[in-house]
């Protein structure tokens, strides 16, 4: 057995994942002890890794190939049989839950802080997955959060550092690595999915598309499926290498960080088809030539038409969204006789209905949609999922959306942010709006009425878990709700989230904030938003 060291350390405070790990900022993992505690409080939260087999990789942000250096040291010296890694240390979020699924590996360790900006001043993150590819549920996120309180040593290797580069199987420690290549087996399984020669066709036509993978880890990726595979034009694929601080800019596909491909989208040589990913490559946003599809629209969108993909030929078992994630997915469910779920926000509450064969398609109003063809949420997969569709209907994406809506009615739905506000405000606000929901029904604000008042509490129906207070969610008559939770990914203060929808059956050209004025109006009242965070408005409108 290799030697190894054992260093005494302590318990460090707020070791406690969130919505998709453990998010801080760079500097606070960097400092001495803090990943490696956390690393080995995974170890001892799942009952140790001796024997196992386990994939690492990272978004490629700040700090990734360092932790990936400390993570296999540590692995080595806890008795890990195997580590399977991304050259360089990349592994898209998607694609590391391809290869724990293709591997049989027993879990995985990706390093990334997803959409938040990185660099050494801005955030990193950490986060186990299990043997299905997906995130670690909630018991095992707690029995990690619990070890966090009690560690009092770590083992590592003290070896000389691994050569992320070289691919293939090597000695490390006492523990087999491999390297391989980031993209080959998720590209693999990409075709197998969809018809890549109805999207070549479509393409070699002069269809015209713009990728732009914002300067983190879909660039390789969508490089190679969408120019190498698909014969798309060199150029098609835009701010496509990985860069550690994504370009100085927000690695989130969404109108407001996305704003060039907007522009270009919306500008007078557009092409047809604009798409973007997030830092880790598991986040989508789909638009059109002058046609914006928001993420819960897209949603219903995919699951009217999946069918239409060689992988999804045999129809959908039944959908699944997250509860804020706006209810038009549910109008398709409804019409298709489909069953509909809605989980917490996170992708955790996902794995078990995909598991258990009760949903096939799953999504978040957050940009994120996915598939059981992995166990996490998955960017590309969705570009080409809407590629396939639009090479098989022949249409535009503009077209697409007309239909949709003059099929199940158009869902008005927005998300307002407010970011970094004061945690104890925060929390307050919540608290309060919490004790008033009882006495919510019958509340009435410029026309609308309120139905029902909830604080979402979530029964996993495969294996009886429960998750309380997932969010305040405030039902009007006649279909408009709003829902207000606190953010688990963020770094600094708290970010209040306040979700808003309305349904129209009828009139589908108006524009969102238009149309939901009344709700936004009736959140505010509600919560004392303006009142009590003293801003005029929402730092990202999505
Ligand atoms: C946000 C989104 C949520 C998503 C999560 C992780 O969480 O709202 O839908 O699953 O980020 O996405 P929160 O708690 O900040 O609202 V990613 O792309 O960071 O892995
Ligand atoms: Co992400």
């Amino acid at each position: 057995m290799t030697e190894h060291t054992r260093i005494a350390t302590q318990p460090i405070a707020g070791q406690k994942p969130g919505t998709s790990g453990l998010r801080k900022k760079t500097r606070v993992f960097m400092q001495p002890g803090y990943l490696e505690n956390f690393v080995q409080s995974i170890w001892n939260g799942i009952g140790g890794i001796r024997g196992r087999t386990l994939v690492v990789g990272g978004d490629g942000r700040f700090f990734n190939e360092s932790a990936i250096q400390t993570i296999l040291k540590m692995a080595a010296a806890s008795g890990a049989a195997k580590v399977i890694v991304g050259q360089n240390g990349f592994l898209s979020t998607p694609a590391a839950s391809n290869l724990i699924r293709m591997r049989k590996a027993d879990g995985g360790v990706i390093l990334s802080a997803s959409h938040n900006p990185g660099g050494p001043d801005e955030d990193f993150g950490i986060k186990y997955n299990i043997a299905n590819g997906g995130p670690a549920p909630e018991g095992i996120t707690q029995a990690i959060f619990e070890a966090t309180e009690t560690i009092d040593s770590y083992d590592i290797w003290e070896g000389p550092d691994a050569d992320l580069s070289a691919l293939g199987e090597r000695d490390f420690g006492g523990m087999a690595l491999e390297i391989v290549d980031p993209v080959d087996a998720y590209a693999a399984l990409m075709e197998q999915l969809f018809d890549f020669d109805a999207i070549r066709a479509l393409l070699a036509g002069g269809f015209r598309i713009r990728f732009d993978a914002m300067h983190a880890i879909t660039g390789p990726y969508a490089t190679e499926i969408l120019e190498n595979r698909l014969g798309a034009p060199r150029g098609s694929v835009v701010n496509a290498v990985p860069s550690p601080d994504f370009g100085g800019g927000h690695p989130d596909p969404n109108p407001v960080w996305a704003k060039d491909l907007m522009d270009a989208m919306h500008g007078p040589d557009a092409p047809d088809f604009g798409a973007a990913s997030d830092g880790d490559g598991d986040r989508n946003m789909i638009v059109g030539r002058g046609a914006y599809v928001t993420p819960s629209d897209s949603l219903a969108v995919l699951a009217a038409n999946a069918h239409l993909a060689p992988g999804y030929a045999g129809g959908l078992k039944g959908v699944a969204r997250s509860m804020p994630t706006s209810c038009a997915v549910d109008r398709v469910a409804e019409a298709r006789g489909m069953d509909c779920y809605a989980t917490p926000t996170g992708w955790k509450f996902f794995g078990n209905l995909l598991d258990a064969g009760m949903a096939t398609l799953c999504g978040e109003e957050s940009a994120g949609t996915g598939s059981d063809h992995v166990r996490e949420k998955d960017g590309l997969w969705a570009v080409l999922l809407w590629l396939n569709i639009l090479a098989v209907k022949k249409q535009s994406v503009a077209e697409v959306m007309a239909d949709h809506w003059a099929e199940f009615g158009r869902t008005y739905y927005s998300r307002h942010d407010y970011e970094a506000i004061d945690s104890d405000v925060a929390n307050r606000l919540v608290d309060d709006l919490r004790a008033e929901l009882g006495g919510l029904p019958g509340w009435t604000h410029d026309g609308l009425v309120i139905e029902s008042a909830e604080d979402f509490s979530y029964t996993d129906p495969v294996d009886g878990s429960v998750a309380a207070k997932q969010g305040l969610q405030i039902r009007f008559e006649g279909g408009a709700r709003v829902v207000m939770r606190l953010s688990g990914t963020g770094t600094e203060g708290a970010t209040l989230r306040v979700y808003l929808e309305r349904f129209d059956p009828q009139d589908f050209g108006q524009d969102p904030q238009a149309a939901l004025a009344p709700v936004i109006a009736a959140a505010d009242v509600l919560a004392g938003i303006s009142k009590r965070t003293g801003r005029t408005g929402p730092d990202v409108i999505t």
